[in-house]
């Protein structure tokens, strides 16, 4: 599913539809940017050839990114980032069992030369959020909006504050 009104720059993909409800955190954020994104379910175990060929043709279908999501032996952000050239972002997701620790551990241990940009477990809204700041690396529109989010960020704990002091 492709969400945007032009050619999607991201991907964001997970291991399976129940990753969603964490996952959408992520495109809330490329949504909040107007990055044109699509969405897939490509399973590292269940779907590996399928999730073979949506790496590799990632590229070249014009993608700039990937955000990948998997709960437990979470290997999909890894073999992805193994068969493309484009940044990968790994979301660690919690299930029911170890609090997303074996989550967080299977997607941050790579080995060297195949990264992955791991962030927290249940990060997706970081997640989206750096790969809005990948692309606004060459995206003087795009860096000057980032500017103005974390200004606001600024702005909302100093409102905090003041409060506070009050
Ligand atoms: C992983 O297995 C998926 O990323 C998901 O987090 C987990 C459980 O999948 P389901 O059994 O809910 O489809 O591959």
């Amino acid at each position: 599913m492709a969400v945007g009104s032009s050619a999607p720059q991201v991907g964001l993909i997970m291991g399976s539809d129940s990753d969603w409800s964490v996952l959408e955190a992520a495109a809330d954020a490329l949504g909040e940017f107007d990055v044109p994104f699509e969405v897939g379910v490509y399973s590292a175990h269940r779907t590996p050839q399928r999730m073979l060929d949506y790496a590799r043709s990632a590229a070249g279908r014009g993608l700039r990114a990937i955000i990948a999501g998997a709960g437990g032996a979470a290997h999909l952000p890894g073999m992805v980032a193994s068969a493309t050239t484009l940044p990968v972002i790994g979301v660690p997701v919690p299930l029911r069992y170890l609090d997303g620790l074996d989550s967080l551990l299977s997607i941050v241990q790579m080995p060297a030369g195949v990264p992955v940009a791991t962030v927290s477990v249940g990060g997706a809204r970081n997640a989206g959020l750096l790969a809005v700041r990948m692309l606004a690396a060459n995206d003087p529109e795009l860096r000057d909006r980032m500017a103005g989010f974390q200004a606001d960020l600024e702005r909302t704990v100093l409102d905090k504050d003041a409060a506070l002091q009050e």
